[in-house]
């Protein structure tokens, strides 16, 4: 079931992510600002996770969608979670680090209780399909037809590339940055590349080590989780900062360093 499950992720978040595309090509049109002025939603974020929502609605009408644009569907069965564009603000600025994410999991429709089934992660850009179902591993299918089992990183004697990110929010980027800093004698450098469904996804396929950026919403990692862990890696939460959790994602070494260096 998980691979059906997955087939339609990655058949919606393909189609998803052209029409992102396209209205990229056209211009991009901010609709609304979110918790700060630097936290925008364009007119494609609305768009592209309608027709994501109509394609669900259709193919499979019991199920229920968490969506970072609309309000939730509850449903008994399974739950779709979906970023329509992951790294809006890079979309927005004409950097290609964005991505279409769609997951969908079983269980209570909440962070720590869900159980993933399948995910997708799209970017355009790089015509990089990410993809994963429960138990059947993660790969990797470029628009070339190459398609390649995903494995996170063997340790290294550079020590650990790790990405980060720090939310919109200006008055947490301070204490983000204090524990961040508490990796950096033993990592090899730092990336914030901007888009957490595609930091997990590097991860997952082995070009970073790891990952940690607190406070993310559950469609910024819901699918790209299921990448890391079915691509051999670890992901935790940790509650360093109570109710803003630190997601840290990783291959298992790397992973335990991080997390090791968090808790300090
Ligand atoms: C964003 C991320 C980014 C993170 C932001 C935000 P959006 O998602 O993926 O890396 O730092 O907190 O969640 O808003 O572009 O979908």
């Amino acid at each position: 079931m998980s691979v059906d499950l997955r087939d339609l992720a990655v058949d919606i978040a393909h189609e998803a992510g052209e029409l992102a595309a396209r209205r990229r090509a056209e211009g991009v049109r901010i609709a609304a600002t979110k918790s700060t002025l630097a936290d925008i939603v364009t007119e494609a974020d609305r768009e592209v996770e309608r027709l994501i929502r109509d394609r669900l609605a259709r193919e499979r009408p019991a199920d229920g969608i968490i969506g970072e644009e609309y309000d939730p569907v509850p449903a008994e069965g399974l739950t779709w979670i979906v970023d329509p564009i992951d790294g809006t603000v890079n979309y927005a600025q004409g950097l290609p680090f964005w991505a279409v994410s769609i997951a969908v999991v079983s269980g209570p429709a909440r962070v720590g209780e869900w159980t993933a089934q399948a995910g997708a992660v799209f970017a355009p850009a790089t015509n990089e399909m990410f993809s994963a179902a429960l138990g059947a591993g993660a790969r990797l299918d470029v628009g070339d037809g190459t398609s390649v089992a995903l494995q996170v990183a063997e340790p290294s004697a550079a020590g650990e590339l790790v990405a980060t990110g720090f939310g919109y929010d200006r008055s947490t980027h301070a204490a983000d940055l204090a524990e961040i800093a508490r990796l950096l004698p033993f990592a090899r450098d730092l990336r914030r590349f901007g888009a957490a469904s595609l930091d997990l996804a590097s991860v997952a396929a082995g070009r970073i080590d790891a990952y940690s950026e607190r406070d993310l919403k559950a469609w910024d990692h819901a699918a790209g989780a299921l990448l890391v862990t079915e691509a051999g890696g670890a992901v935790s939460f940790l509650d360093t900062m109570g109710a803003r959790p630190r997601i840290v994602a990783g291959s298992r070494p790397a992973h335990d360093r991080v997390v090791a260096a968090l808790r300090e």
